[in-house]
């Protein structure tokens, strides 16, 4: 007896930062007058898994808030996004939201991006075999320095998608820049891309400092990440989490901030920390409607539309290119 072959999703893995240069961006960032490190490095295989539980939270507002966006307007999006194009998702992880607009948008080909092609072969293969006239391909690529799509893509028109609000994970300045090279590997096509809104600092801070403390464990989980990486010698009790709104910037900053003074050590280098002093760990804007319109016609985008729910928290955005 033989049984017909199953569609099979493609898999490609972009070169990554080599360890040494990884290192050295660490050290840098922890021996500079203010301690910091970019956020990528909150996202290991437990840091992802934490992350995926800050997103059932019931202070962490936005994924269900975006979810519910979506379901709301899902027919007045899809009537805007060309159909037939590649979808290309941006930081894909299990590649639920995605999946959930294939019914909406049609597209001819779908593209899972994560940092790790690793993070993406359960999902895929699984997506695969509920979609299976739908060729899929996932793409290891960190796209936070510079999008730089493969030519395995293909030609054509693409829709990237990029919810979730991780554009606040850049500052302006980088999202401005991002935005463009999205522009850029839309050939024509756009961008579909969920936006946290600016809100009272009540409602904001306790998303990022929940009462269970699964942020907290997020946050502290850079040590444990930074030990294996870097070979520091953090140790995460003397650490302490903290999220602030910061008005004049727009955007909830995370820090860790030191229970004691301290000196933390790595093969080649250390840095002391004095009690209170903290290393910043994320920044996480919030955009008000008519400036994330602008910072998209800034970076090209021919004509904007934007849906938001009734309270007004989150957005939707999609920007033809
Ligand atoms: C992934 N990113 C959009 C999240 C945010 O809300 O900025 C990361 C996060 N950090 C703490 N909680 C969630």
């Amino acid at each position: 007896m033989s049984f017909p072959s199953l569609p099979v999703p493609q898999f490609i893995q972009i070169h990554r930062d080599d360890p040494d240069a990884i290192r050295r961006e660490l050290a840098q960032g922890l021996q500079a007058a203010a301690a910091h490190t970019a956020p990528k490095y909150l996202y290991d295989a437990l840091g992802s898994r934490l992350f995926d539980a800050i997103t059932e939270l019931p202070e962490y507002y936005p994924t269900r808030t975006e979810a519910a966006l979506l379901a709301a307007h899902g027919a007045a999006i899809a009537a805007e996004v060309p159909k037939g194009a590649t979808l290309v998702d941006l930081g894909a992880g299990n590649c639920e939201k995605a999946a959930r607009l294939f019914g909406l948008l049609q597209p001819a080909r779908y593209v899972a991006v994560d940092i790790s092609v690793d993070y993406l072969r359960n999902a895929l293969q699984c997506l695969q075999r509920q979609f299976p006239a739908l060729p899929m391909l996932g793409v290891g690529l960190d796209f936070s320095a510079r999008l730089d799509l493969p030519a395995e893509l293909g030609e054509g028109p693409r829709v990237l998608f990029y919810p979730g609000s991780s554009i606040g994970n850049f500052t302006p300045e980088e999202a401005l820049v991002f935005l463009r090279q999205v522009r850029a590997a839309a050939q024509g096509g756009g961008l579909l891309i969920g936006v946290d809104l600016v809100k009272p600092a009540e409602l904001l801070v306790p998303a990022y400092d929940d009462a269970l403390g699964v942020t907290a464990a997020f946050n502290k989980n850079l040590l444990l990440h930074l030990n294996q990486v870097l070979g520091s010698d953090f140790a995460v009790h003397d650490w302490e989490h903290m999220a602030s709104f910061n008005t004049k910037a727009s955007r909830i900053e995370m820090h860790l901030r030191a229970r004691r003074g301290l000196t933390v050590r790595w093969p080649g280098g250390e840095r002391r920390f004095a009690l209170g002093e903290s290393i910043h760990t994320e920044n996480s804007y919030k955009y008000r409607p008519a400036d994330f319109q602008a910072l998209l016609l800034a970076a090209g985008y021919t004509r904007v539309q934007a849906w938001t729910d009734e309270r007004g928290w989150f957005g939707m955005f999609w920007a033809q290119g």
